[in-house]
């Protein structure tokens, strides 16, 4: 470059540095606002010992991050100010002869050291990071746990938690949408897919893992407190990908076993002659096919549960456990749940009012919505029930009476 065009391209430069600029604060400016809207995913809000080491991992990395920033950005607009060539007044005038200062080429003290600094603070954040994710990355539970391990399958647009409390391999409990937890506790989880990639991640107790077909992928969970955290898909899978959430729960050991020996209880038939029997006769009829309900349904509507043939269709595991429902949330404690529907509507209206065991006893029904769901779920959330290349999701009811209706939410609402 000869010295003649310098003061031109100096003059070009601006424009696009003071578009930069704008794209700077308008930047900052989003990223404020979105802290400061009210996101019930906060990843600032740790829950859990590993949670914790993640929130303090982002922080230190993100002080380095903004000093290093603010030292190159006040450089960059120091050299501006200091260097800069006033532009002519006059159109016809030709830019100013300035003086020039000495030019090199080369300075081996300062490449030196813009070499050796960014490599220090690399190799320091480097550290912290690589601890960080060795810890992540370590899934090794204690044996004194409660819960051996737990499978979380992914699928559109739900998630199923299949607990093995011991290691005979079968299903002890198989729940949705909820996963139970005692406090203090790590837990091993197996993450997998029934279809497309998805992603298991509640930030509050720890960061994602990805759920993959045909593969098992080891994580752990820990509540460290008790609460109900929510949780996100984050791997698009498609139409639903917005609304297949989730919560952890957690609870105290004794609450938690209370809960555990609850929900490996069978169903129980509701008494001849009440609308939840008029209910439970409806459900085998329209909603057997689907949904497994422990001790009362198959999913071939003719034996109890053990005798099960389970769902081995195009696209789905083949689990020759019982209990394990193939398409469709097991329904046998449906009512114990606080959420439904991939965790997108609630099923109590005071969830947060009362305790998480006491909600079926407790709990003040939502029951325009579990209804609007019973009639036309594609409505209160798409799927692709329809679909010629494989359906997915439930589907429409609209014939159902009113009092088929009434008396299918009296029957889910024994399932306790
Ligand atoms: C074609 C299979 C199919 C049939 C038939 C079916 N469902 Fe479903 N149902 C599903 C699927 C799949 C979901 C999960 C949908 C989601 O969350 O996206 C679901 C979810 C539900 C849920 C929420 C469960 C939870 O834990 O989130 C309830 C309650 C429910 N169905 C009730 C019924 C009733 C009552 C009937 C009969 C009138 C019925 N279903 C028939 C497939 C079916
Ligand atoms: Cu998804």
């Amino acid at each position: 470059m000869t010295e003649s065009e310098l003061p031109v391209q100096s003059v070009r430069s601006m424009p696009s540095r003071s578009r930069q600029l704008r794209a700077l604060v308008a930047l900052a400016t989003v990223a404020l606002l979105s802290a400061c809207a009210d996101t019930p995913l906060d990843t600032m809000a740790p829950e859990s010992p590993i949670a914790n080491e993640i929130n303090n991992l982002f922080i230190g990395v993100g002080i380095v991050a903004i000093i290093v920033f603010v030292l190159v950005q006040g450089a960059v607009i120091y050299m501006a100010r200091r260097f800069r060539v006033d532009a002519p007044d006059d159109e016809d005038d030709v830019y100013p002869d300035e003086e020039f200062p000495a030019q090199i080429h080369g300075n081996t003290r300062l490449e030196i050291g813009w070499t050796i600094v960014p490599t220090v603070i690399m190799a320091i954040v480097g550290f912290f990071t690589l601890g960080t994710l060795f810890n992540l990355d370590d899934v090794s539970a204690s044996d004194d746990q409660q819960i051996e391990k737990v499978v979380v399958v992914g699928q559109q647009w739900w998630w199923e938690f299949q607990y093995h409390l011991d290691d005979d391999g079968v299903a002890d409990i198989v729940t949705a949408g909820e996963l139970v937890l005692p406090v203090g506790e790590e837990i091993l989880l197996e993450v997998t897919s029934r279809d497309v990639i998805h992603s298991f991640w509640v930030p509050a107790l720890n960061g994602k893992r990805d759920a993959v077909p045909g593969r098992s992928s080891p994580w752990t969970i820990e509540a460290g407190s008790v609460g109900r955290f929510p949780g996100e898909c984050t791997e698009f899978c498609g139409l639903s990908h917005a609304y297949m959430e989730k919560w952890a729960v957690g609870l105290e050991l004794a609450d938690w076993k209370t809960w555990a020996a609850n929900q490996m209880a069978d169903a129980t038939a509701p008494a001849e002659g009440t609308d939840a029997a008029a209910g439970w006769e409806v459900f085998s009829a329209q909603c057997a096919s689907c949904h497994v309900i422990n001790g009362l349904t198959s999913l071939n509507d003719t034996d109890a549960v053990d005798s099960v043939e389970l769902y081995d269709g195009a696209n789905r595991l083949i689990d020759k456990q019982t209990q394990v429902s193939g398409a469709a949330p097991n329904l046998t404690h449906i009512a114990s749940r606080s959420s439904f529907a991939g965790g997108i509507f609630e099923l109590y209206e005071n969830v947060d009012e009362v305790d998480y065991l006491d909600l079926a006893s407790a709990g003040d029904l939502n029951r325009g919505q579990l209804e609007a769901w019973i009639i036309n779920a594609p409505e209160q959330k798409a799927n692709a029930w329809d679909s010629p290349t494989g359906q997915r999701g439930m589907t429409p009811f609209e014939a159902l009476s009113d009092d088929d209706v009434d008396n299918l939410v009296a029957f889910l609402m024994t399932l306790d």
